[in-house]
């Protein structure tokens, strides 16, 4: 229904339709959803002005208008937590910027809901010109209290109601689940609007891209080494896969999600337990993923079954194309001596 010549949908219609299929929804989801790609719009406009930063001003330093220049990390982090924050929506926020659980000032309702997110991924690469991404997910509240708990944000990613992230590229796109198929988002910047660009996406079974950042070779245990050998078609009687790696997990997934292909995180004898973070990284990108026909895992576990002990806790990620990812597992299956597992 959503995409044809004559016919635009935004992303407000398009929650609102899925909505109406739940005559029991309470719209607040909705709500948060929206707040959300509000927050987007605004952190995208922010990183477009990005590269003028040494003509207006740099971090740190007044800029024309005599305000502070901020990180745009930090930016980020605070545009997101101020857009969603007042809405009795939620009940907790966690944040890769924030050592603890972020509450819901006082004066606030507090709401069913909790949001964990990355306000911007891979912001290292915003010097050099590299799309950046936000990643967020949502859980709903399991405790009895009117603020979440640390128990609420520790959910296995299963439990996730709603996930998504936003890569800032050539243009900004936002890609959504609520557990009825992934669905993305082009911004017009002309209208400001997210339109519906790529309804209900599918990842091919069989991938053409490996991402995995292999000069960490040297740490690597015999089947990691193993699994790498046979993606790129050196051992054993698969095609090879092409290596394609940004180092910012948001581009290098989008492009495997479309694409097909593996993104690898894997653990070493360097990083035991990986570097991605499980539960505002990994996890609503492993949702995402599934839902498009894709699938994720620890190396022996389904991500998304994993259950969380520490809000910032790292996973190794093998995450992408159903045939790849199997492939990790069988190779990973034959061995008990993984590292950090
Ligand atoms: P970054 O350190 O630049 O913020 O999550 C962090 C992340 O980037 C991911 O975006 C990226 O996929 C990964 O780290 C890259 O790590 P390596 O440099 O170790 O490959």
């Amino acid at each position: 229904m959503f995409t044809n010549s004559t016919s635009v949908t935004t992303i407000e219609a398009f929650i609102l339709e899925q909505e109406s299929r739940y005559p029991e929804a309470t719209g607040e989801l909705s709500n948060l959803l929206y707040d959300i790609a509000l927050a987007a719009k605004i952190i995208a406009a922010a990183i477009r002005r990005a590269g003028l930063v040494n003509i207006l001003g740099s971090i740190g330093q007044k800029n024309v208008q005599g305000e502070e220049q901020q990180k745009l990390d930090v930016f980020a982090n605070e545009t997101i937590i101020k857009a969603v924050d007042h809405g009795g929506r939620l009940c907790a926020m966690a944040s890769e910027e924030v050592e603890g659980i972020i509450p819901i000032p006082e004066n606030f309702k507090c709401g069913k809901y909790c949001l964990l997110f990355d306000p911007l991924d891979g912001s290292s690469n915003i010097d050099v010109n590299v799309p950046v991404g936000t990643v967020f997910s949502i859980v709903q509240k399991i405790t009895r209290g009117r603020h979440g708990e640390m128990e609420d944000l520790l959910q296995p990613g299963r439990r996730q109601v709603a996930a998504g992230y936003v890569i800032y590229g050539s243009s900004t796109m936002l890609v959504y689940t609520t557990g009825q198929g992934a669905h993305g988002f082009t911004l017009d910047p002309s209208i400001g609007e997210f339109l519906l660009s790529h309804p209900n996406i599918r990842t091919p079974d069989e991938g053409q891209f490996l991402s995995v950042n292999d000069s960490y070779e040297q740490y690597w245990d015999e089947p990691t080494k193993k699994l790498m050998r046979r993606y790129r078609g050196l051992e054993g009687d698969r095609r090879h896969l092409t290596v394609r790696y940004v180092g910012s997990l948001v581009a290098d997934f989008h492009r495997n999600l479309l694409g097909g292909g593996v993104f690898c995180y894997p653990h070493s004898r360097k990083s035991p337990q990986g570097k991605l973070r499980l539960l505002y990284e990994a996890n609503p990108l492993a949702f995402i993923c599934e839902q498009a026909g894709g699938a994720a895992i620890d190396g022996k576990t389904r991500l998304l079954d994993v259950q969380p002990t520490d809000l910032h806790q790292r996973t190794p990620l093998f995450m992408g194309s159903k045939s790849d990812v199997d492939l990790a597992l069988q190779t990973f299956a034959h061995h008990s001596e993984l590292v950090g597992a």
